[in-house]
């Protein structure tokens, strides 16, 4: 796409821990630069993320072209040939010191954003698109908040997700060539398709046995990492491990496991809708997991100060609000066994077993279903994070 304004600009990340910052980062970046036409760069500390989510990316370059955005290694200590016109610092990472005085030096300040971490909260709506005056230098900051209203920065969602999704979902053929290639062969028809992204503390075990339960068969796919460690003890992968025979004649129910390796970021959003079910962490596969219009379950990146409990109820409320009580209470109970939830020593309220609010959430699984399919519905009547963060630069900022 064509960069009328030639602008330039620089997308800052630093992996802390897991994948997500990345995701996130290079979402934005490749959009900025595919559906606006910037010429981005993408800084990163290091690649290998990177790497993990877009195979052709080398980690030991320093330098490297990825569809149209440069990817570029940061190093704290380097002198930036040129500053940007606009500087995106993804989750407070602090661009390097030197680059933040080459960016005083310039004499059209760059316009500089704090992309921020997603929530649900009330909160965000009053903290979205705040000035933070540099204390030291004369520059400003401006902190930018995803979100789920219209007074937050909104959703990262590319212009074609939506249609690729409806594409690929209507499409049986293109379905069953997906398993084929992912696992080797195609589900039943009716098969219950579950995804698990977890962190390592998830009740997945609980989860297969629990499987066991379901009137038919169970696909389990276990992304590598956490889950498919927790689903080791099951005998070997993608076979068979909890096959049961139902004595009254009705379906035989047999769960398979299959753990699968970390797939291309753009093949896991196939894997997200051709799923029935999916348990996703963090927050760019939860973001992934809600425009795929399927029922799924949210594995929230745990904080030692439990507000975390705050940011799952907020979002809860907000999914939920329009579902029917009891469907809602099971999502609400289903998650809390997921994220292990304490005791509730308010209201001494404790959280059922993962086994018992799995069977009541796939008892309401028509429902759930259908209200999967209209949350996406409402959410993209939001103009998308990459649209918006664009118009609030180049008009609120100008
Ligand atoms: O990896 P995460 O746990 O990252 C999280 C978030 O960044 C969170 O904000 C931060 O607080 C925490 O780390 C420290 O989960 P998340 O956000 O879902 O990111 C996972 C990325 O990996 C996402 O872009 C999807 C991608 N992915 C693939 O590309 N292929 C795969 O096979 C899988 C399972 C994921």
């Amino acid at each position: 796409m064509e960069n009328p304004t030639g602008e330039r600009w620089d997308v800052f990340c630093r992996v802390v821990d897991n994948f997500g910052d990345v995701g996130v980062s290079w979402r934005i970046a490749r959009q900025l630069s595919r559906e606006h036409g910037k010429a981005v760069r993408l800084w990163l500390d290091d690649l290998t993320v990177l790497a993990k989510l877009r195979p052709e990316v080398d980690p030991t370059r320093d330098g490297q072209k990825l569809e149209e955005v440069e990817i570029a290694r940061m190093r704290d200590q380097f002198q930036p040939a040129e500053v940007a016109d606009v500087v995106v610092e993804t989750f407070g990472c602090d661009p390097p010191e030197s680059y933040v005085l080459a960016m005083a030096g310039r004499a059209e300040k760059p316009r500089w954003i704090n992309l921020e971490y997603l929530s649900a909260e009330d909160w965000v709506e009053g903290s979205h698109a705040l000035p933070s005056p540099n204390p030291r230098l004369p520059l400003t900051k401006h902190y930018f908040f995803p979100g789920f209203t219209s007074r937050t920065g909104g959703l990262l969602r590319e212009q074609d997700l939506l249609a690729r999704r409806d594409e690929f979902q209507r499409d049986t053929g293109a379905r069953a060539a997906f398993w084929r290639s992912l696992v080797g062969k195609a589900p039943p028809e009716n098969a219950l398709k579950v995804s698990l992204f977890s962190y390592t503390d998830a009740p997945v075990e609980s989860l297969a046995h629990a499987c066991r339960q379901y009137p038919g068969p169970v696909w389990l796919i276990a992304a590598e990492g956490a889950a498919t460690a927790a689903l080791r003890g099951f005998g070997r992968p993608n076979h068979d491990v909890l096959r049961r025979n139902n004595h009254s004649g009705g379906a035989r129910r047999d769960v398979q496991v299959f753990t699968i390796p970390f797939l291309e970021q753009d093949r896991y959003d196939q894997l997200l809708w051709a799923c029935d079910v999916n348990f996703v962490r963090g927050e760019d596969s939860f973001v992934r997991a809600q425009w795929a219009g399927r029922p799924f379950v949210w594995n929230i990146y745990p904080t030692d100060d439990g507000a975390h409990w705050i940011k799952m109820a907020a979002f809860l409320s907000r999914y939920t609000a329009n579902l029917e009580r009891s469907h809602a209470g099971a999502v609400a109970s289903l998650w809390e066994a997921w994220n292990r939830r304490p005791i509730d020593d308010s209201s001494g309220r404790s959280t059922p077993p993962l086994a018992e609010s799995w069977a009541a959430y796939v008892a309401r699984l028509d429902a759930l279903k259908a209200h999967a399919r209209a949350w996406p519905e409402r959410l993209r009547t939001q103009r998308d994070l990459a649209d918006q963060l664009v118009d609030f630069v180049e008009n609120a900022l100008k």
